[in-house]
C-alpha cells in the first residue's frame, strides 16, 4: 500500500525506527467521533467556562446542573464509536515497541479502540463514587436515576470519577505518564489546546528528555511553539497516514 507521507525526514526516520512512543491526546481526538471539544467555536461549554462548571464547589452548589451535563455526556458516549484516529493509535502497538497513550479524555474511546497501555489523567466518565464514603457506584444505576444520585450506604452525593479544576490528578497515572514521556523517542500531542496543567507540561517534559515532539491539530495552539513539528490536520486523517508510513517503512527495512 502506498502511504501518504507526512512531516519531515526526521519524523519519517522515527516512524521507521522508534521503539518508545507516547501519544498524548485531548478532546480533538474524539471530535470526529461526535464528542464536542471544550473550547473554541464548537466548544462543549459555550454557555459556561470550563473552570466554572468543572469544579467541586460548582457541583456542591448546583448538583442538578452538573449531573444534567454529565448524564447527557454519559449517554452520548454510549452512542458513539472510536474513529480512525483511535484505531490507528491502537494499531501502532503492532508496529512500535512500546506505545503509551496518555489521555486527558474521559470517554473510554482509546480502550474501546483496542489500545492496551493507557493513562487517563482526568479520570473516566464511566466510573462514579460517593463524595462522603468513597463507595463506587455503577453507571447502570445512574443512567436510570432521573435526579441527583445519592449513595445507598450513606446518602452522600455521588459524583463522576473525573478530575475537576483544583483537584489533583491520580498520582499513579501522572507518575507513569511522566516516566513514559521521559522515555519517549517520539511524542505525539494530538487534539489538545494545551492550556490545562499539569497535563500540558508533558510535551515539554518529553522534549527536555530528548523526545521529538510532533503536534497534530486542526490549528496552532499553546503547544506549537515548543513542538519540533506541527502537522495541521484532523486526527482521524493524519494518524492513519502516519501509521501507514511507519508500517511501510518497517516493511522496507526488513
Ligand atoms: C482537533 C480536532 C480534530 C478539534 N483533530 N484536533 C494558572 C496557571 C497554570 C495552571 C493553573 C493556573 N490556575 C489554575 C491552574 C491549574 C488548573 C489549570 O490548568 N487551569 C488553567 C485552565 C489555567 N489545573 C488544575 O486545576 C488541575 N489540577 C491541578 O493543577 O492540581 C494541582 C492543584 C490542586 C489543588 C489546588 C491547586 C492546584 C486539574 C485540571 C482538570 C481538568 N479537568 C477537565 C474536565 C474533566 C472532566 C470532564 O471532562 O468533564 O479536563 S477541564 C477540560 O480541559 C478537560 C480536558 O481534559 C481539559 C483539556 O482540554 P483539551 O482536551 O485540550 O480540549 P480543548 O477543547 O481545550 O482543545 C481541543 C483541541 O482539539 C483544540 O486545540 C482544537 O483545535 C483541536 N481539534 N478537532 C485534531 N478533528
Ligand atoms: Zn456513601
Amino acid at each position: 500500500m502506498d502511504a501518504k507521507v507526512y512531516g519531515s525526514p526526521r519524523l519519517n526516520s522515527l516512524l521507521a525506527s522508534a521503539d518508545e512512543v507516547v501519544v498524548f491526546t485531548g478532546a480533538g481526538m474524539s471530535a470526529e467521533s461526535g464528542v464536542p471539544t471544550f473550547r473554541g467555536e464548537d466548544g462543549l461549554w459555550k454557555k459556561f467556562k470550563p473552570e466554572e462548571l468543572a469544579n467541586f464547589d460548582a457541583f456542591m452548589k448546583n448538583p442538578e446542573l452538573v449531573w444534567g451535563w454529565y448524564r447527557h455526556r454519559k449517554q452520548l458516549i454510549l452512542s458513539i464509536l472510536p474513529n480512525p484516529g483511535h484505531k490507528a493509535i491502537a494499531a501502532m502497538e503492532k508496529i512500535f515497541g512500546t506505545v503509551t497513550v496518555v489521555t486527558q479524555n474521559i470517554d473510554n474511546l482509546h480502550r474501546r479502540a483496542g489500545s492496551t497501555r493507557i493513562h487517563e489523567l482526568h479520570g473516566n466518565i464511566c466510573r462514579n463514587y460517593c463524595v462522603q464514603c468513597g463507595a463506587r457506584v455503577a453507571d447502570e444505576f445512574l443512567l436510570t436515576c432521573p435526579t441527583v444520585p445519592h449513595c445507598e450506604k450513606c446518602n452522600g452525593l455521588i459524583r463522576p470519577d473525573v478530575v475537576w479544576f483544583g483537584e489533583f490528578l491520580p498520582t499513579d497515572e501522572w507518575d507513569a505518564s511522566v516516566t513514559a514521556s521521559q522515555r519517549a523517542e517520539l511524542f505525539l500531542a494530538v487534539g489538545t489546546s494545551g492550556v490545562v496543567y499539569p497535563a500540558a507540561s508533558l510535551p515539554r517534559i518529553a522534549k527536555r528528555a530528548g523526545a521529538y515532539v510532533v503536534e497534530i491539530n486542526v490549528e496552532r495552539t499553546d503547544l506549537s511553539f515548543d513542538a519540533d513539528e506541527v502537522i495541521l490536520g484532523k486526527a482521524g486523517e493524519v494518524l492513519p497516514g502516519l501509521v501507514a508510513s511507519a508500517a511501510n517503512a518497517r516493511d522496507h527495512n526488513r
